[in-house]
């Protein structure tokens, strides 16, 4: 698939998306990232990409023109999405859904707000990553992008699979372990130890389930009990 981001901070977005599963999806070709800086598509001597709001008050406000001309210069299909506080909480319903298409472009605000118009007439979906307010939407973009990457057939290796993660069937996953056997006086329980894998599999399952309905109750409501 192709992802395009739209900011004025592309080279935000160089170590993340070089490295770890977003690094080696794009190196094995599965995904391709197009990092538009916006005031490539400005027009005056100061490549200015943000006004003074219409009827006063603090801060300055995005101009629709760039992100219009930015967007209409990568002609993209599919999902349209501007981040914004007020937009959908993004959860990983929406991370699949993002993940089966072919292409999907993200715009990342500054400042006190993206022109209405951009929302109105240019986004597909407004999005957000939870109830805080980030300095603009480049940390959310990182977010979406990880998270539907790794999605992507072929983009977690043989040892990580996303069949086992957390909401992957929408519940929380059972906590995990590794050497030594006992640190600080704390135990791996024994039934990991076992070699029994039918037991282990039935333990992991029912603290998937408690951690689920103690953690996240609302999940199990989503999901109905048998997860
Ligand atoms: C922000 Br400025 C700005 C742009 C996008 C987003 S999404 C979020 N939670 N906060 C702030």
């Amino acid at each position: 698939m192709r992802i395009n981001i739209v900011t004025i901070f592309p080279d935000w977005f160089e170590a993340p998306l070089g490295t770890s599963i977003p690094g080696r999806a794009a190196e094995a070709g599965l995904v391709e990232y197009r990092v538009v800086d916006l005031r490539d598509h400005t027009h005056d001597r100061h490549r200015t990409v943000d006004d003074e709001p219409y009827g006063g008050g603090a801060g300055m406000v995005m101009k629709p023109g760039p992100f219009f001309e930015a967007v209409e210069a990568l002609d993209p299909e599919g999902p349209v999405v501007l981040f914004t506080p007020r937009g959908a909480r993004f959860d990983h319903g929406t991370a699949v859904r993002y993940a089966v298409q072919d292409e999907l472009t993200l715009l990342c605000g500054r400042y006190k707000g993206v022109d209405e118009r951009v929302a109105e007439g240019l986004a597909t979906e407004e999005l957000s990553v939870g109830d805080f307010v980030l300095s603009g939407g480049e940390p959310a973009a990182l977010v979406v992008v990880d998270a539907v990457v790794r999605l992507l057939p072929g983009a977690l290796g043989d040892h990580e699979s996303a069949s086992t993660d957390s909401f992957y069937d929408g519940a929380l996953s059972a906590p995990v372990y590794t050497r030594p056997a006992e640190y600080r006086g704390m135990k791996v329980p024994d039934v990991l130890l076992s070699g029994d894998h039918a037991r282990i599999d039935a333990w992991r399952r029912e603290r998937a389930r408690e951690l689920t309905r103690e953690r996240r109750p609302d999940l199990l409501e989503r999901a109905g009990e048998d997860g």
